[in-house]
């Protein structure tokens, strides 16, 4: 009798708990590329087609390590369209007497997982994902004992928990955060080094023409494809980033410009969800870069920050929060998804840019994620279902327990508060300031009202007003209504009479 053992898509790890204890002569290794996970949400071209191709590449390092593996490749004629169907396919091929796999990155197929043992009448055996730094259990106690979580204090006790930039158990630096140091305007001039490109090689294209033909009607370019698809160019990608963007992360970690979609971050999202990179050599990789000189304290501390930090508290808060997370809706927002966010085809440049850069690489760096997509989707009550919808199928690092929280927890506060201790609401001062998009926008950022005046600047007054019992009493938010108040008359309705029309015609 042996083990049948499920990957799923981004679980690519040769270290993944569901292969612990496997015997390689007998058990068998299960991968399947299904329909069903290929289309609840509508994934972007290339964020399919980077998943098939890791998944296809994995299955091969398996093989010539010695595992037995089943992969099922979405064209068979007998794939059955859904992880389960698959599963129940392997058990009636081999002989097998339990099922065993990693805890899922998301609470639908966990549901969906936790039937087998009475559906398949064999135990099911679901392991812990040993690739996060804090188990949902450890968050959940950690959550407990707090009247209300911020990521500052959890980030602290896994930079102590992990060693990490700490001398005689102090920060390293003698700070814990050196955030103030951070986040520059971009600058003429910048020499940003060209982004990792990866060269297509034959199971990548095989890969891109199934996505073609299959998957035509999907969001988003597939070509050109230059992401890493094996472990080994997903390390290399990182050593491009700590050699030659991290000393500029801290600096540039919000700035946009146009057509520079990549900046100073890393793009390691995709990899490191995908399980071809682990968080922890990331992050030692950037320690060992400031302990040689390469990188100045900042840039490192911000990046490690955003990995042991924001990365594992979103997913405590996942887990914390889930099934009811999705159905929050604190400011009762109902506004359909503008068409832009799928077209680009909007007069708004910044809008326009991130959108575009969306659909060219699945990725956009969080900046123009929270600060321009979210920022409007949160502006313009946008309702939570479709955003989140949204931000799920057009990047390639996106799946539920890491896009939920940001989205509905970081962008549009949905949760009232859990997440975040004040929306990131922003007119376009903001955007201006760390961009240059304004500058080939048809409408004009200095100017706050009628018909050339940038929207964000009369609809974030708009959005205050109108949530004025819900955000007034909150710390860092409600000061603005000392300065709306202040307003004269006329000002106050220019702003709702702008930003109707405004929403009239998006409505439209
Ligand atoms: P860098 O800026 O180089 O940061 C390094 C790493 O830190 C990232 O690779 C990522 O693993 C981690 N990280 C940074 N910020 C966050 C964060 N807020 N939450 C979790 N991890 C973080 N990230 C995803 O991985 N998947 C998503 O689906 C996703 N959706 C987002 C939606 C919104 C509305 C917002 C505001 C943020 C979202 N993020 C998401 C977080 C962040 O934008 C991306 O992780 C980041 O842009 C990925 O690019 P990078 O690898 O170049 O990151
Ligand atoms: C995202 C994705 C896609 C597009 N396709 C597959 C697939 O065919 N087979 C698979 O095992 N996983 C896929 N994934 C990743 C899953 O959606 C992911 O494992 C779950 O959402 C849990 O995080
Ligand atoms: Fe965006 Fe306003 Fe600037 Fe145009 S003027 S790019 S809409 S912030």
């Amino acid at each position: 009798m042996s083990t049948l053992r499920l990957i799923l898509g981004d679980q690519l790890s040769q270290t993944i708990s569901s292969l612990e204890g496997c015997e390689k002569s007998k058990d068998i290794i299960l991968i399947c590329e299904v329909w069903d996970e290929a289309t609840y949400v509508n994934h972007h071209k290339k964020k399919i087609t980077f998943i098939f191709s890791a998944m296809r590449h994995f299955s091969q390092e398996l093989k010539n390590n010695g595992y037995q593996v089943s992969y099922i490749k979405l064209d068979d004629k007998h794939n059955a369209g859904s992880l389960q169907g698959e599963v129940g396919r392997a058990l009636k091929h081999h002989t097998i007497s339990r099922i065993v796999v990693t805890y899922p990155g998301e609470y639908r197929v966990l549901k969906d997982m936790q039937n087998w043992q009475s559906h398949f009448g064999i135990p099911v055996e679901i392991r812990p994902d040993n690739r996060f730094l804090c188990e949902p259990d450890e968050f959940f106690q950690w959550a407990k004992e707090r009247k209300q979580l911020r990521m500052e204090y959890f980030y602290r006790e896994m930079r102590k928990k992990y060693s990490i930039l700490m001398k005689d158990h102090l920060p390293e630096g003698g700070q814990w955060n050196y955030d103030a140091q951070n986040r520059k305007p971009p600058k003429e001039g910048l020499q940003i080094p060209k982004h990792y490109c990866n060269e297509v090689d034959e199971i990548t294209r095989e890969v891109m023409e199934l996505v073609a033909d299959q998957f035509a009607s999907h969001f988003g370019d597939i070509e050109p494809f230059y992401f890493a698809v094996t472990r080994e160019q997903a390390q290399q990608a990182l050593f491009l980033f700590i050699e030659q963007r991290l000393c500029n992360f801290g600096h540039y970690q919000d700035a946009m410009l146009e057509s520079e979609p990549w900046m100073y971050h890393s793009h390691i999202s995709f990899y490191l969800n995908c399980g071809l990179l682990l968080p922890l050599e990331c992050v030692q990789a950037a320690e060992e870069a400031y302990n040689q000189g390469k990188a100045p304290l900042n840039a490192v501390e911000g990046f490690i920050r955003q990995i042991i930090g924001w990365r594992e508290y979103v997913r405590g808060i996942y887990w914390l929060k889930m099934p009811d997370y999705p159905k929050q809706n604190f400011f009762d927002a109902k506004r359909n998804l503008p068409d832009f966010y799928w077209t680009a085809d909007t007069k708004m440049n910044c809008l326009h840019q991130c959108v575009e850069e969306t659909k060219q690489n699945a990725y956009a760096h969080h900046i123009q994620r929270l600060m321009v997509l979210g920022n409007f989707a949160l502006l313009a009550a946008i309702d939570p279902v479709y955003v989140n919808e949204w931000f799920l199928a057009v990047y390639a690092d996106a799946y539920e327990w890491v896009e939920l929280p940001n989205v509905s927890g970081m962008i549009l506060f949905a949760d009232g508060g859990y997440l975040a201790s004040k929306p990131y609401a922003a007119g376009g001062n903001y955007i201006n300031k760390m961009s240059n998009y304004c500058k080939n926008c048809s409408y004009k950022v200095t100017e706050k009202n009628g018909l050339d005046a940038c929207p964000f600047n009369y609809l974030y007054w708009d959005f205050l007003a109108r949530n004025r019992d819900k955000l007034e009493s909150n710390h860092r938010i409600g000061m603005m209504y000392k300065t709306y108040d202040r307003m004269a008359d006329d000002k106050k309705l220019a702003i709702t009479y702008d930003s109707q029309q405004f929403f009239d015609s998006l409505d439209d």
